[in-house]
């Protein structure tokens, strides 16, 4: 007999209890328990593994009207609040327990105080509504891998989302032992306004209760800060990692098909806006995964698995010549969630299509028009720019057969994707694992863009594009990452940008990046040359010459080459003093990313000395 067990007898049906009862979990009916006693539902549904329950919370985020069915069928679109578009990093703090420090760099509050905060907010928020009880798996059920999750929610969306983009994990909780981990997440959408966004944003919170393995969020539906197994776990994922020797990720896994159907696993960390779901997906390869990944060491090998089974993709810019796959998926029938795009007469839209968009509809904003104001007085746009599309990794046509693996796919390369018009070249390769670590993952820096909001041209630095999820301090973050598989065959690891540019205009054209893979690949084998450029190991000429025609069938120059790898050797030393001053500023930098750093300019100072400050490949 738990203490809760008369309340939750009387909140839902005898199926449901049952569902819970018999998982034999005191940790699952404690939080189950509380969570009913404070956000006071009207009723709980428990769901399990069974379609049943899967389709009851499709069909519940419909008619509750989180989702609104579109023409084509299983399509529905999504909105969250006009100031409720993409995830808040000012408010997303770790939950600290006096007898704790964390990073001083990290957002934080005492844990009582912020338990305090986020339960008035919490407090009979599920008034009126189901509390909905779901059990999910990170990364593969039956593996080493998987981190059995938890998820409570008011929002039928949330968990319509998680069907879609996790595996189903009811199991793996009946199978857990006595005291087995799981990850836990409550959720409560708030007071809702009269389209049914959170409306209350000024009380946005979202809450990492690390040490209790628990994400606590309230007063959002974005995605980003709502479902559980998604950015909420990957924080707490980190720390996991950090205690068993492992490594969380947020990054994409492919599969490049090398020469005599070579099969070669690639993962990728890149910022937003940096290439990282287009390289996912370049044509002619295959997708494992487009946002997390987990490495482990197993049967002496670096492993990697997909920790989603699903993609909640960016759909600006997404159309049909670009991004085939996707956009025959997004107009086909079967499900797909769309989020925050303009809709007209049951069809979506949003920038970058490719096609006419309607003047009005409804949006981000509501029933919108064009050359309407937000409710800040800025101006809106057609779709949101961070509008979405979420789908299941299943029905993508270019997907690896094999991506649900379950004890993962042996990492061939590790690729770290920037973005600077001036700077880096198109592809470079590390000499060793340190180097690529450091200089490549550790001084990771996306440019700003026209798009963003802010000064265009701006650097900004990204930690391994994990900045934002970072648990700890970045100096034991980047010493984990040095550490990991020390006894094993690393992979190579690999620096892009495709974004330099000259008198304005891009150097390297969309699918350029075929190209860098297939390189990539021949290097992981030893199958081609590389040259010596002072930061890196670049392309030959003659191995590009030939990748061009045979993977593009274009004419590569050697003009195109010079202009795409020559040394910048100025802009690489005053990035190296930018990086180096940040990490000068934190105290457990590893004396391997000061050693990487110092040689690096040293290098670069020597080649400066022979050839001068600007190097074509074609004299190193
Ligand atoms: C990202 O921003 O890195 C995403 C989307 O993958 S979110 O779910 O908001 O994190
Ligand atoms: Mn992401």
């Amino acid at each position: 007999m738990n203490k809760y067990d008369d309340l939750l007898k009387s909140k839902m049906s005898a199926e449901s209890f049952a569902k819970l009862a018999a998982l034999n979990n005191d940790e699952v009916m404690e939080f189950v328990g509380y969570a009913a006693e404070l956000c006071e539902p009207d009723s709980i549904f428990v769901g399990d593994d069974s379609g049943a329950d899967v389709a009851y919370c499709r069909q519940l985020a419909i008619d509750n009207k989180e989702e609104t069915p579109l023409s084509i069928d299983g399509h529905t679109v999504h909105y969250d609040g006009y100031f409720d578009q993409a995830r808040k990093k000012e408010v997303t703090k770790y939950l600290v327990p006096k007898e704790e420090t964390l990073d001083d760099k990290l957002n934080q509050i005492d844990r009582g105080d912020g338990i305090a905060e986020l339960e008035s907010f919490q407090r009979g928020a599920y008034k009126g509504r189901q509390m909905l009880v779901r059990f999910f798996c990170l990364g593969p059920v039956n593996s080493e891998f998987g981190i059995p999750c938890l998820q409570i929610t008011d929002s039928a969306y949330v968990i319509h989302s998680e069907d879609l983009l996790y595996r189903r994990g009811y199991k793996a909780f009946s199978n857990l032992e006595k005291g087995g981990e799981f990850f836990k997440f409550r959720h409560a959408t708030g007071e809702v306004d009269e389209r049914g966004t959170s409306k209350n944003y000024e009380k946005n919170r979202v809450f990492m209760d690390y040490t209790r393995n628990t994400v606590f969020s309230v007063n959002t539906q974005y995605a980003g800060n709502t479902v559980g197994l998604k950015k909420l776990s990957l924080r707490l994922a980190i720390r996991k990692a950090d205690r068993e020797g492992w490594l969380a990720e947020h990054m994409f896994i492919m599969r490049c098909n090398g020469p005599n159907n070579r099969k070669t696993y690639l993962c990728g960390a890149f910022p937003s806006a940096c290439g990282k779901t287009s390289t996912a997906m370049i044509p002619g390869e295959n997708i494992v995964g487009d946002d997390l990944a987990y490495f482990r060491v197993i049967d002496g090998e670096f492993r990697a698995v997909n920790v989603e089974s699903g993609i909640f993709g960016i759909i600006t810019d997404v159309n049909s010549k670009d991004d085939p796959v996707i956009w025959n998926l997004l107009n086909s029938p079967g499900e797909v969630v769309f989020g925050n795009v303009l809709v007209k007469d049951g069809k979506p839209y949003w920038i970058g299509m490719g096609e006419e968009i309607p003047k009005d509809g409804v949006n981000y904003c509501g029933k919108w028009q064009e050359g309407m104001l937000g409710p800040d007085g800025k101006p809106t746009t057609q779709s949101h720019k961070n509008a979405r599309y979420t789908v299941q990794i299943d029905k993508l046509e270019n997907k690896d057969p094999e991506w649900d693996k379950s004890e993962g796919h042996q990492v061939g390369g590790i690729i770290y994707g920037g973005r600077d018009s001036d700077i880096s070249v198109p592809v470079r390769e590390a000499y060793s694992w340190e180097h690529g670590v450091c200089t490549m993952g550790a001084m990771l820096e996306s440019e700003t863009t026209a798009a963003t909001i802010g000064q265009e041209g701006v650097r900004k630095w990204n930690v391994m594009s994990n900045m934002d999820f970072l648990s700890m301090s970045v100096g034991r973050y980047l010493q984990n990452n040095l550490d990991f598989a020390k006894d094993i065959e690393r992979p190579n690891v690999f620096g892009t940008n495709y974004f330099l540019k000259k008198d304005g205009e891009y150097l390297n054209g969309k699918l350029d990046k075929s190209v860098w893979i297939k390189w990539m690949e021949l290097r992981i084998h030893g199958e081609a040359d590389a040259i010596d450029s002072g930061c890196g190991l670049i392309p030959k000429y003659e191995d590009l010459k030939r990748l061009f025609k045979e993977v593009l069938d274009e004419d590569y120059t050697e003009k195109n080459y010079v202009e795409q790898f020559t040394t910048n050797i100025p802009e690489l030393l005053a990035k190296l003093d930018r990086i180096e001053k940040i990490y000068s500023d934190i105290d457990d930098t590893p004396e391997t990313m000061r050693n990487e750093m110092r040689e690096q300019k040293e290098r670069l100072e020597e080649l400066r000395a022979l050839k001068g400050d600007y190097v074509s490949p074609f004299s190193l």
